[in-house]
């Protein structure tokens, strides 16, 4: 049995299942260590020992529910042509893109993220019987404002430009990676992971209508056409920071599950969202972080809220590198009732 693949089926455990964003990383010691023995952050996440590794380095410690691949969002766009560099101190650096034409059109991209099916093998055959796998990939939005912008950024301008005065050319860039994604999580799930999950990290840097043909309508087709090749698999979307937009997935019919921000009252996902799939989430990230008595209350308050209906337990963001491992270790005891 496990818990938070059945939950996503239509089970309601007396306690939620938990997994985190961004459990595996930087605030574990094994990991820090691990990271050192790879030239680079892209090499790391195409070598399946080391991904494998980094994949089961939070489940050995803490036994969430959930192992979520160890890969990046930004693997996609690098094989299709657009090389990525993860600078120290910078981010995800590449070379800004102005057409769809700068993604390659060949299937070398398969071969490219082969490695990633074999991390998602390798897990598989490691992961206790309980424990859901979990593959990713980012929305095509959210990808899609990495190769525009040429990195993070904070406003997102130039992609909004593009998407506003060249409706019909962003589009034709949305779509290849509407087409790449689905086939990318089909090798994910092929390989043996169980549910897979949408980041859409930067939806909310839309106006409405632009959530509505950008964010949501591109995550429909993914899982949509996924859901045509498996139609027992659970696809999550996570869709930060959009507010009330959130309805629009959770009553889409294409999700099992939507994951919110802590912008979001509890309360309402479970009036709005909980009678249509699983809501997951919502912790504030720098809550887990300052741990104590603001770590209990909010964890138990989010919890109580959620608890008429289904809930994964989860962040509204990923886990911050100083974040002590104690906390993290309490958080799961604690939504388990251990403490
Ligand atoms: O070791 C290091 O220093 C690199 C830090 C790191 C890690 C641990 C990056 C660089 N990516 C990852 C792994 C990762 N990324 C995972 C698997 C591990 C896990 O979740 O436990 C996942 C699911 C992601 C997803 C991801 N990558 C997202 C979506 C979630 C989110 O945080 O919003 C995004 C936006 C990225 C892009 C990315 N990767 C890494 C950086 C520094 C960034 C840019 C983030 C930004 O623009 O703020």
């Amino acid at each position: 049995m496990k818990p938070l693949l059945s939950c996503l089926n239509g089970d309601k455990p007396n306690t939620p299942p938990i997994w985190l964003m961004r459990q595996a990383g930087r605030y574990l010691p094994e990991y820090r260590q691990l990271r050192q023995q790879a030239p680079n952050f892209v090499e790391f996440c195409f070598n399946p020992e080391m991904a494998a590794e980094a994949t089961l380095q939070p489940i050995r410690r803490f036994g969430m529910d959930g192992a979520i691949l160890f890969a990046d969002i930004l693997l996609i766009p690098h094989a299709l042509g657009c090389r990525v560099r993860f600078m120290e101190g910078v981010g995800p650096v590449f070379e800004p893109i102005t057409s769809a034409d700068a993604l390659s059109q060949t299937e070398e991209w398969r071969e490219i993220v082969a490695p990633v099916g074999e991390t998602v093998r390798r897990v598989r055959a490691a992961l206790p019987a309980e424990t859901t796998l979990i593959g990713f990939a980012g929305a095509p939005w959210t990808v899609a404002t990495y190769l525009v912008e040429g990195g993070t950024s904070r406003d997102h301008a130039k992609t909004r430009a593009w998407a506003f005065s060249d409706p019909v050319g962003f589009d034709a860039l949305i779509q290849r990676l509407v087409d790449t994604t689905v086939d990318y999580l089909a090798m994910q799930v092929d390989a043996g992971a169980d549910v897979v999950q949408l980041f859409d990290s930067w939806a909310g840097a839309l106006p409405a209508d632009g959530i509505e043909r950008w964010s949501l309508a591109p995550c429909v087709a993914v899982a949509t056409r996924l859901r045509e090749r498996y139609p027992q698999l659970p696809v999550i979307v996570f869709p930060r920071a959009v507010g009330p937009a959130a309805a629009w997935y959770a009553t889409s019919g294409a999700f099992a599950g939507v994951g919110i921000d802590s912008s979001i009252p509890p309360q309402w996902a479970a009036e709005t969202l909980q009678p249509h799939c699983v809501v997951q989430g919502n912790l504030d990230p720098l809550v887990l972080r300052a741990g104590g008595e603001a770590l209990q209350n909010s964890a138990q308050s989010i919890q109580r809220a959620l608890q008429g209906g289904r809930h994964i337990f989860n962040l509204g963001h990923g886990v911050v590198p100083d974040t002590s491992l104690e906390h993290v270790g309490e958080l799961v005891r604690l939504i388990r009732g251990e403490v």
